[in-house]
């Protein structure tokens, strides 16, 4: 059986120094074939111009050949919001590429790349249908987040598994591989970061195969974080994260 292609989005606003070292490093452990798919809402910083630079030094840039390894740019002129260019990115990843698994993640080098194909080889050598990064299990961690931070994401985690499923402990973790299949069926909903934990309850309530690959997450190299640093930004998030698991709640036993 050929290689599957895979295919990682990274949704990138303000990440003009984390972007480059971020594609080298996937690029360094992602066999071909591989595809880079970075999707920027048009960020202030230069982070797009930096993509180009590094496409532009591409060892195959200008070639008719596809290359095994592609790294391609999507700029978003009108749109913003981390949820809607994760989706941008899947459907460009289907639709055009034909990967057969998205993975995503953070362009804060805060999850390391090299983890990307461990999740790869759960789907692929472990048949699971979504691989997940997370902190909360044996192996994983946390050190990139202050004691709040790391309190306010294990009480919405003790609250998701307590309504929607203990087979899942980092609902909020944003570090992903999904086989092309699942997502052609399951849509991202959301804002922000309650996509992630809205994927994994419907992709569980689908009966779908959802596996977890511990990783350790840690602090952003440069730049600022979207989410914020005080007590309000994260409440503010919390809510909606809180909302989410409610509503998967009240959809139980519905098609996801
Ligand atoms: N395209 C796009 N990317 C975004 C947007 N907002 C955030 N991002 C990206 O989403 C990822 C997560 O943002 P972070 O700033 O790391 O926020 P976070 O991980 O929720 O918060 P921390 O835990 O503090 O790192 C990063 O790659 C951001 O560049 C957006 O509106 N559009
Ligand atoms: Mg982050």
């Amino acid at each position: 059986m050929a290689a599957p292609l895979v295919c990682t989005v990274l949704p990138t606003y303000n990440e003009r120094h984390n972007i480059g070292p971020l594609i080298e490093r996937l690029l360094a452990v992602n066999p071909a074939p591989y595809l880079v798919l970075v999707v920027d809402d048009d960020s202030p910083d230069g982070t797009a111009e930096e993509v180009e630079r590094l496409i532009a030094q591409r060892p195959c840039a200008g070639l008719p050949e596809p290359c095994p390894q592609q790294v391609r740019l999507i700029r978003r002129r009108h749109e913003r919001g981390l949820t809607s260019a994760i989706q941008r990115g899947i459907d460009e990843a289907l639709d055009t590429y034909g990967a057969d698994i998205v993975t995503w993640m953070d362009c804060d080098l805060s999850m390391p790349p090299e983890d990307v194909p461990r999740l790869v080889r759960a789907i692929v050598e472990e048949g699971a249908d979504v691989a997940v990064g997370s902190r909360w299990i044996p192996g994983g961690a946390d050190v990139a987040h202050g004691a709040m931070a790391r309190t306010l994401s294990w009480i919405i985690n003790q609250f998701a598994m307590a309504l929607l499923s203990r087979r899942v402990h980092d609902y909020t973790s944003g570090f992903m591989a999904v086989r092309g299949e699942v997502l052609r069926r399951l849509r991202l909903r959301g804002d922000y970061g309650e996509y992630c934990i809205d994927l994994l309850a419907r992709a569980l309530r689908g009966g779908y195969r959802v596996v977890e690959v511990p990783y350790v997450c840690v602090p952003r190299v440069s730049g600022e974080s979207k989410t914020g640093v005080d007590l309000w930004d994260y409440l503010s998030k919390g809510r909606k994260y809180v909302a989410t698991v409610v509503q998967n709640w009240r959809e139980r036993g519905q098609p996801p």
